[in-house]
């Protein structure tokens, strides 16, 4: 053990004859750092000591889907509110002002969801319509 009166004591020096020092791995290594570089102790930090193994990487969130529904001059608007209400869970205001959108502008914009969700909620919604017979569709596209 060594003492550095640079550093902040760890343990008790020994008065007199070889001073001693009970400082942890981390002091010493940086002890031994400052010294090849001839620095002050102070100015070299433990984390310049520790090797990071791994990248610490963010989660990347998943990519967000669009669900568009399409408006067509043959499925009763009543049909689209109920579809809209079953599968995207939406009240019946909400489903109105959907289906109304989407009739007037051409698309509307329903919800997003990840990838998996918004195709498998987009044919839900296609499905329901060609089983009562009606050209009913919903396609989705990636959120910018
Ligand atoms: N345009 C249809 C009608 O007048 C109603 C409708 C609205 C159909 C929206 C599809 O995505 C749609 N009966």
């Amino acid at each position: 053990m060594f003492c550095d009166r640079r550093l902040p004591h760890a343990g008790a020096c020994r008065a007199g004859g070889r001073r001693g020092i009970i400082v942890g791995a981390a002091t010493r290594r940086i002890v031994a750092l400052a010294r090849q570089a001839n620095l002050q102790a102070s100015e070299v930090s433990d984390s310049d000591t520790r090797l990071r193994t791994k990248a610490r990487r963010k989660t990347q969130r998943p990519k967000l889907h669009k669900v568009i529904l399409v408006n067509d001059d043959f499925t009763p608007r009543e049909f689209v509110v109920a579809v809209l209400k079953a599968v995207f869970r939406v009240n019946e205001d909400q489903s109105y002002r959907i289906m109304m959108t989407a009739h007037r502008r051409g698309v509307c914009v329903v919800a997003v969801y990840t990838k998996d969700v918004a195709e498998t909620k987009a044919s839900e919604g296609t499905e329901a319509g060609k089983a009562a017979g009606y050209p009913l569709m919903f396609t989705t596209e990636p959120e910018e």
